[in-house]
């Protein structure tokens, strides 16, 4: 019989031809792949009558012995598996932190450049995003390529952006317009903004406060202080996840604001996407840009005509660090993210980390 012929025979004519199966019919289907599957592997013997087998010690001692084969094989496929996985793992964590130390030094050069600073009065970003501390010291910023692996380190200002626990009214209702809420709702939304941050428990008109947060189905209070993060706005009332991250109808906002810094905006940080929010002409931007060439050295006075849209400083404190490093021969990128608070002191600065995040990316392709 070819195994052409076995395969097409129904299960009980199966075994009264002479053959029998490694696992009882019930057990294994005619149709099912594992029957398929032991048939091409040959796991069909050709031996006596199914029925004579299940009376036969003989044939059920055979039957034991290849199910503690069987079982034997699952075992060893499993530990080689678990080596596979577990070697993996740790050629991952490895490389993981040779990236995590390239990144954390590519923090410290950030860092050291920053209290380099040799003109507390003034910083800028040039027009190819760098940024500098004073007109000489070079900028750290930007992708390079060591020995030990590749960093790109990037420094943006906190005080460029619309701080959310100083914005007016009317800046928290451009920024809701601008992610596409109707007017009605932005007054109701803004009203909920206020509640979460003032200190008391008195709602506004359209506010709320604990009674309705602590009605959701997930309960929570209300901060009745400021922000921490930009992200923390996703737990106000009327708040949508696409309002902040875009998605939605409208534009994200996440860009534009931020949580740390003192509420001013520096002329010589301050992105195109910010400017442009605010209201300044294509004409306008370009004309800041200009000065904040790495020849013009960026502005020394705000103008008046820009310090109208609430560009009031030239120097910045609340600065944010993003490092990105991957070690030579590795394919685990590693990246942190830090705001440190700088302050001149009586000798270079003080300086405070106020937010750090670290992660790890396997950029295997
Ligand atoms: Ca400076
Ligand atoms: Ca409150």
């Amino acid at each position: 019989m070819n195994r052409h012929k076995l395969e097409n025979l129904p299960s009980p004519l199966f075994a009264k031809e002479g053959y029998y199966y490694l696992l009882p019919p019930p057990l294994i289907r005619r149709n099912s792949s594992l029957w398929k599957r032991e048939v091409r592997r040959d796991f069909i013997i050709k031996c006596r009558y199914y029925p004579e087998i299940i009376n036969n010690s003989d044939g059920i001692a055979l039957m034991m012995v290849l199910w503690v084969l069987v079982l034997l094989g699952i075992i060893t496929l499993n530990y080689f598996n678990y080596n596979r996985w577990n070697s993996a793992s740790t050629r991952n964590m490895k490389e993981e932190t040779r990236s995590y130390y390239l990144a954390v030094s590519g923090y410290n050069e950030a860092l050291n450049y920053l209290m380099s600073d040799k003109d507390t009065s003034f910083d800028f970003i040039d027009d190819e995003g760098n940024f500098w501390v004073d007109k000489e010291t070079q900028p750290v910023t930007g992708k390079k390529s060591t020995g030990d692996g590749e960093i790109d380190i990037k420094i943006t200002d906190e005080d460029s952006r619309i701080n959310i626990n100083f914005a007016n009214t009317e800046q928290l209702k451009k920024l809701l317009l601008h992610a596409g809420i109707s007017q009605e709702s932005a007054i109701e939304i803004i009203d909920s903004i206020l509640d979460w941050k003032d200190p008391d428990r008195e709602h506004h008109l359209s506010g709320a406060e604990d009674e309705y947060y602590e009605g959701l189905e997930e309960p929570y209070k209300a901060k009745n202080t400021f922000f921490d993060l930009p992200e923390e706005l996703a737990l106000v009332k009327g708040i949508k996840p696409e309002y902040i991250y875009g998605g939605g109808e409208g534009k994200s906002f996440l860009n534009l604001i931020t949580t740390f810094g003192r509420g001013n905006m520096n002329i010589n940080t301050v992105s195109k996407e910010v400017m442009q929010f605010l209201g300044l002409s294509d004409f306008e931007v370009e004309a800041i840009m200009k000065q904040r060439s790495r020849d013009a050295g960026g502005f020394r006075f705000i103008p008046q005509q820009f310090s109208v849209y609430g560009l009031n400083s030239i120097s910045s404190n609340d600065l944010k660090i993003e490092v990105t490093a991957t070690a030579s021969n590795s394919k685990m990128s590693s990246r942190i993210v830090a705001v440190v608070r700088r302050q001149p002191a009586a000798k270079g600065y003080k300086v405070q980390t106020v937010y750090w995040r670290e992660s790890a990316e396997n950029i295997r392709s």
